[in-house]
């Protein structure tokens, strides 16, 4: 082997020089463990079989099992690129704001009275994941209720990391019940009630991940009635699925809009990574909406300064696709459609793999994965029966028994089947 790689690595060890110590003062970092879900990823590249299937990251497959570009997605990139008069200039701070104001009114509605009011400030942030740690961050600093956030017991994993690097307390509240594969409503409700008043509270607009459980619309107002009127909790939207639950915009939007539209304050991180299928691009935005055009001004001014010394301002070209969509009439009708798709796709998935498992009798009920919506489902599968599933059928999914629904087709459904069949009855 030849090059400045091969000298470096067959080099003697260099002696230590004076004053410097002899060890290297990194030699205490320990390895930290693997990330829970990118980890899958990792372990999936590494399996040699042909037969492979990766369920652990939730990201969209097409039905030949490949990464999908939406078709406005390249639209928008020729326009874009055939546009010279573009350049590379860094953006402000806070992001491009035609595509904070797009982006407000996607997730609000175009009608919503805190837009029209301006009591709303929208940050670009990087994807759903920058949202969160700015809005974070900007909490711990400014908030002047308890810097506590209640973040579901199951959850995704990412948000346990985000909020205390952020700055914030993180505590839980009970969200999913093993036993009815459904949502523990009263367990919620009791947590929320018995958290300091002001406190922040973490919750997922719609198709929750990793369970698929969301509260019904009942339930929604009564959540509502104790986070707004008994609490005066803080409420912190994390919507990364909008779209992409029902395959309607608005529809997946109810949640955050009432909310909202009832004058308290809020905050939204929205992703584009999946509806628009722009993981790579990182383009998210973060909106806090407060009671006062004047306070919303201030805010704007701090989130800046929290933005700043973290990473500048966010990149250009992934907002610029998404401004070009949301701000062009026939593309916006043509990305509801290709979103729809995606979401129906997913749906009609759970369908297969229900009566796939039906046709194998395989022991247990198996509804939830009719009933639990969005991305994901809560499979119910035991660690053991995911390694199991893991050495035997070479299906990667998370140890906590998540299937990304998005990951499957129709020729993959039967082996999934087949695994989870063969996985119940060897732990039975
Ligand atoms: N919030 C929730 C609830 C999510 O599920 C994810 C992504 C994000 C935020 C952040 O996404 P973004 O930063 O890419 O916009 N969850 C994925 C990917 C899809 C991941 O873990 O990063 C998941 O497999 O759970």
């Amino acid at each position: 082997m030849e090059g400045p790689m091969a000298s470096i690595s067959l080099a003697p060890a260099p002696a230590a020089t004076a004053g410097c110590g002899s060890g290297s003062r990194f030699a205490h970092v320990q390895q930290a463990p693997e990330d829970p879900i990118y980890g899958v990823t990792n372990a999936f590249l590494k399996d040699p079989s042909p037969v492979k299937v990766n369920l652990g990251v939730g990201a969209y497959r097409t039905e030949e099992g490949k990464p999908l570009v939406l078709n406005v997605v390249r639209k928008a990139e020729e326009q874009l690129l055939a546009d010279k008069s573009r350049n590379k200039e860094y953006l402000p701070i806070s992001g491009i704001t035609h595509f904070s104001r797009l982006s407000a009114q996607l997730i609000l509605g175009s009608d919503c009275p805190a837009i029209a009011e301006k009591r709303i400030v929208t940050a670009q942030c990087l994807s759903g994941t920058g949202c969160l740690r700015v809005g974070g961050e900007f909490l711990a600093k400014h908030y002047s209720g308890p810097k506590i956030i209640y973040i579901p017991a199951t959850t995704w994993t990412n948000h346990f990391r985000i909020f205390p690097n952020a700055g914030m307390e993180a505590r839980t509240y009970r969200y999913y019940d093993p036993k009815t594969k459904g949502l523990d409503y009263e367990g919620m409700m009791e947590d929320l009630r018995a958290a300091p008043s002001g406190a922040v509270v973490l919750l997922h607009a719609c198709a929750h991940n990793p369970t698929g459980v969301d509260p019904t619309r009942e339930q929604w107002a009564e959540i509502q009635h104790l986070v707004r009127d008994e609490k005066q909790l803080l409420p912190f939207f994390d919507s990364a699925y909008q779209g992409f639950a029902s395959g309607s915009l608005d529809a997946d939007a109810w949640a955050v809009r009432q909310f909202v539209n009832d004058g308290g304050e809020t905050l939204v991180a929205q992703s584009y990574a999946k509806n628009m299928g722009l993981y790579g691009e990182r383009v998210g935005a973060l909106s806090v909406i407060v009671k006062d055009p004047d306070v919303a001004l201030r805010i704007e001014s701090q989130v800046n300064l929290v933005i700043r010394p973290m990473y500048s301002s966010p990149p250009t070209f992934g907002a610029a696709i998404v401004c070009t969509i949301l701000g062009n009439k026939a593309l916006y009708e043509e990305w509801k459609v290709e979103l729809k798709g995606m979401a129906d796709r997913i749906i009609s998935m759970r369908h297969q793999l229900f009566d796939a498992l039906k046709a194998r009798a395989t022991p247990g009920t198996w509804d939830h994965i009719v009933n639990q919506i969005g991305m994901f489902t809560y499979s119910g599968l035991s660690k053991e029966q995911v390694e199991y599933m893991k050495t035997e059928y070479h299906i990667h999914m998370t140890s906590d028994g998540r299937i990304s629904m998005a990951g499957l087709n129709t020729r993959t459904v039967p082996q999934l089947a087949d695994a989870i069949h063969a996985a119940v009855l060897q732990f039975a």
